[in-house]
């Protein structure tokens, strides 16, 4: 409630401020040098790219903090039920090509810029990526905040605002070396700096049995406390005002002060400790899919879970008397188990510090959560000691304890004294360490558990979480994974999104995608075919120099572009497509003049880093770097074949390479994949798919048809026979012999190597290699075929693009709201 003389001040202030920002070319240019000037402090008669850069970065945050806090003050205003969204990782990118586009000013800071005298194309690049997550489930996060901003739900998103993001990848004579991401040196201007919303984090300590207000209460004495400070980053929505919020905390030592320590004259040394505290947001871990149990990880984990928590009930107490209503305005989506012990401080502080029942704040926390797992395969879920999880959050443990009591009785009313399920089941898992099951909690607890695409929700329920879904059918479903056609085509590959407009009469796509269904009726057309061919060239002849400036390497654009870029892994299987490559280059070596001519020219690049600690992943990269070494500079090659590796790859590599390409490799082993989220982005830009039948792979067939891809390899269930049955079948002859030239030395280091053939000849050949490897060159000579009928492919490409609609965030987003979340759109007026 505004009262009258708080309302007349605001439209004094209004007035004031000469109501909103203008963004004609001439405001954007004073604002840009005003901000050049007095925020940068720099003159503004001898200015750089950098700090043009930074001036229009802070021009740009400035319209969304205007419309950040009208989207803010209307969602205070109607109180809908909120959406938030909780994660350890996002892998925003750049900001500032994706800010104006959606704040729909690009072309008015185009002028702006053009008239100082400045190209946005090189501004554009002097910004470094924010990469606060290690891959796809960091990316999806990002991207989910996009479509949840464009489509009005009023949501925040929750996260650890790390100091340093994932490492930088250098390649030191073909090896991977790690160096740290100070992504913050040069400033942030995306964030806002919260000093005034902080909340206090306990950690360690005691949990004491007290008798208050008549009734027991456990009380926990912290032996930590550090303070989480917020920092905001507005995330704009497309064709909408609202600017939603995400909400990143940073660790900062507490003001609560520690006397005895201070009273021991032991000044510096008392500061230096609480100076520590910062530590806990200091670094990301690299490794994406392996859990180490390791303390510092679970302190991230409660620090942000805790201020996020404690957030959320401050913001729902500002407008509630009780906690009735907490289910009907508050739901919170788990990403993964890493943000699960909010399941336990919500219980925590429900009952000990609001002092509701155990049982009222049990059905609180049902209701409110939902969880989205990422893994395929149990070995990859997260388990924390007890003993380490027990000191440091002494009370968190007792009450995952009463949750597991619960639980294991119910189990027993359900299905008797079967010790195995209940072994299998129970939260805790005994055993020499005995460890917290962060799964299990999440599946008792939240309402709905997803997976992320169709073939995912088949695993969970035939192998993952079996036992679960058996007792708790109603709660399993899946969300196919989507990408944002905002960033991965409007920002990326603006020439292809002028061309789609042009064809389909409105830019309408760009928050209704499945009107690019709409291309289909043009497939045919010879003036779109030109004109999608022209687009293609122009980006890969952008990505061609980018090939030279990165690698000194000069590839001709006639090649077909070739291209695998994701995380190293051995499932992802990067090692089957240099083991292809190094078969394609021996059949050319021996070729005849007459038979070269026929060869349809590759450019072949590999991008993507290794977990600093994964010796295999390491070992796929320099093998990479080696064969390319020899293949690119053997004379009798020439352009038929290349081999190149990006460093470094990151969101805005992938910005740049993914419109560039022709063919894409997904080529998961059946099974491994939840779901691959790189595949979609390729898609929407009319790049083709050479792909496995895996994760969400079998989703996209189901769209644009096989037809219009290039599919190999065995098939999930044939996979799960195969491991079944235990057989190693016979390698293929071609594959024996590319091997044989690797252990050879043929491209040296063959004692560092000599692993990765070990996998395959003498160590089961897990990720079957071996049995793919014909159908995977099958497939690759589909592809050059196809390749060499320039229509052909055109329309395939085309029809790629028209059937990608499926794959956008804004789908899964839409599903989850309606399906998962229970909230509703809540626009703010323009
Ligand atoms: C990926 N998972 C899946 N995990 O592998 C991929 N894990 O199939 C899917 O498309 C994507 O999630 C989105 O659903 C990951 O990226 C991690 O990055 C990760 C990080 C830390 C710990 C465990």
């Amino acid at each position: 409630l505004v009262s009258g003389e708080e309302k007349g001040r605001t439209v004094r202030f209004f007035e004031m401020m000469d109501g909103f920002l203008k963004n004609d070319p001439v405001s954007l240019q004073k604002d840009i040098l005003d901000h050049v000037e007095f925020t940068v402090a720099r003159s503004r008669f001898n200015i750089d790219d950098f700090e043009a850069y930074q001036g229009m970065a802070h021009s740009v945050r400035d319209r969304l903090i205007e419309r950040w806090h009208d989207t803010q003050q209307f969602f205070k205003k109607k109180d809908p039920k909120r959406l938030y969204y909780l994660s350890l990782e996002f892998l925003m990118g750049r900001s500032l090509s994706n800010s104006i586009i959606n704040l729909g000013v690009k072309d008015q800071y185009m002028d702006a810029l053009n008239q100082l005298g400045f190209s946005f194309e090189i501004l554009a690049e002097q910004e470094g990526d924010a990469a606060l997550g290690n891959g796809g489930l960091a990316r999806l996060s990002a991207c989910q905040m996009d479509s949840l901003a464009t489509m009005d739900f009023p949501a925040w998103g929750y996260g650890l605002r790390y100091q340093y993001g994932l490492f930088r990848q250098v390649i030191l004579d073909g090896f991977q070396h790690e160096q740290p991401d100070y992504w913050l040196n040069f400033g942030n201007p995306w964030e806002i700096e919260r000093v005034h919303v902080s909340y206090a984090v306990k950690f360690y300590g005691t949990v004491e049995e007290k008798h208050l207000n008549g009734k027991n209460c456990k009380v926990w004495i912290p032996g930590e406390t550090v303070e989480a400070v917020a920092y905001d980053n507005p995330i704009p929505g497309y064709g909408t005002r609202n600017t939603i919020n995400l909400r990143l905390w940073a660790a900062k030592p507490s003001g609560q002060y520690d006397m005895e320590s201070f009273g021991t004259g032991d000044y510096i040394n008392a500061i230096i400790d609480r100076q520590k505290a910062e530590t806990i947001s200091s670094v990301l871990y690299p490794d994406d899919r392996s859990y180490q149990g390791k303390e510092l990880r679970l302190k991230q984990q409660y620090f942000f879970v805790s201020a996020s928590v404690q957030d959320i009930i401050r913001r729902f107490k500002d407008s509630h008397s009780s906690f009735d209503k907490f289910h009907e305005k508050v739901a919170l989506q788990l990403n993964d188990t890493h943000p699960s012990l909010a399941i336990v401080e919500v219980i925590r502080v429900l009952v000990d510090e609001e002092h509701l029942s155990w049982k009222e704040a049990w059905d609180i926390a049902c209701n409110i959560f939902s969880y989205t797992t990422h893994t395929v395969v149990p070995e990859g879920l997260e388990k924390i000691p007890v003993d380490l999880l027990g000191s440091l959050l002494p009370r968190h443990l007792q009450i995952i304890y009463d949750i597991n009591f619960s639980f294991t009785e119910e189990l027993k009313q359900r299905f008797g004294l079967d010790y195995d399920r209940l072994s299998r089941m129970s939260i805790i898992e005994e055993g020499a360490v005995k460890n917290i099951r962060m799964a299990n909690l999440s599946i008792v607890v939240c309402h709905n558990v997803n997976g992320v695409s169709r073939a995912h929700l088949d695993t969970l329920k035939s192998k993952v979480f079996k036992d679960f879904y058996e007792l708790w059918p109603q709660k399993f479903h899946h969300k196919t994974n989507g990408i944002t056609q905002r960033r991965w085509v409007v920002v990326s590959n603006p020439g292809l999104c002028d061309l789609i407009t042009k064809w389909l009469g409105t830019d309408a796509w760009i928050r209704e995608v499945d009107l690019l269904l709409g291309l289909r009726e043009h497939v045919e057309n010879k003036e779109l075919q030109l004109e999608w061919r022209t687009v293609r060239r122009v980006n890969k002849i952008r990505l061609v120099e980018f090939i030279e400036a990165m690698t000194g390497m000069k590839v001709s654009p006639d090649a077909m572009f070739d291209v695998q870029i994701k995380r190293i892994h051995e499932y992802k299987r990067q090692l089957l497509n240099i083991l292809g490559i190094i078969h394609r280059y021996d059949c050319i070596k021996n070729m005849k003049d007459s038979e070269r001519k026929r060869v349809v020219p590759r450019v072949c690049i590999i991008g993507g880093k290794a977990a600093p600690g994964y010796e295999m992943a390491k070992k796929i990269i320099k093998l990479c770097h080696s064969v390319g070494e020899k293949i690119n500079s053997d004379p009798d090659i020439g352009d038929l074949l290349k081999l190149i590796f990006i460093p470094d790859y990151n969101v805005s590599v992938a910005e740049l390479v993914i419109p560039g390409s022709d063919l894409s490799q997904h080529i998961s082993t059946a099974g491994h994949e939840a779901s691959g989220t790189g595949s979609m982005k390729f898609l929407i830009n009319g790049c083709l798919l050479l792909a496995t039948a895996d994760g969400s792979t079998l989703e996209i067939i189901d769209e644009i048809g096989e037809e219009n891809m290039f599919i190999c390899g065995a098939k999930i269930h044939e996979v799960a026979m195969m491991r079944e049955n235990g057989e190693a079948p016979k390698l293929p002859l071609e594959l024996v012999h590319v091997l044989r030239m690797v252990r050879d030395g043929y491209f040296g280091h063959e004692e560092y190597f000599k692993p990765l053939c070990d996998s395959i000849e003498s160590a089961g050949d897990f990720y079957l290699l071996g049995h793919d490897f014909p159908s995977y060159l099958e497939a690759q000579a589909a592809a050059d075929k196809a390749f060499v009928d320039q229509e052909t492919w055109t329309k395939m490409s085309i029809l790629s693009t028209a059937g990608s609609g499926k794959f956008s965030s804004d789908r899964t987003i839409g599903d989850y709201a309606a399906e998962t979340w229970g909230i509703e759109p809540c626009r703010c007026p323009f």
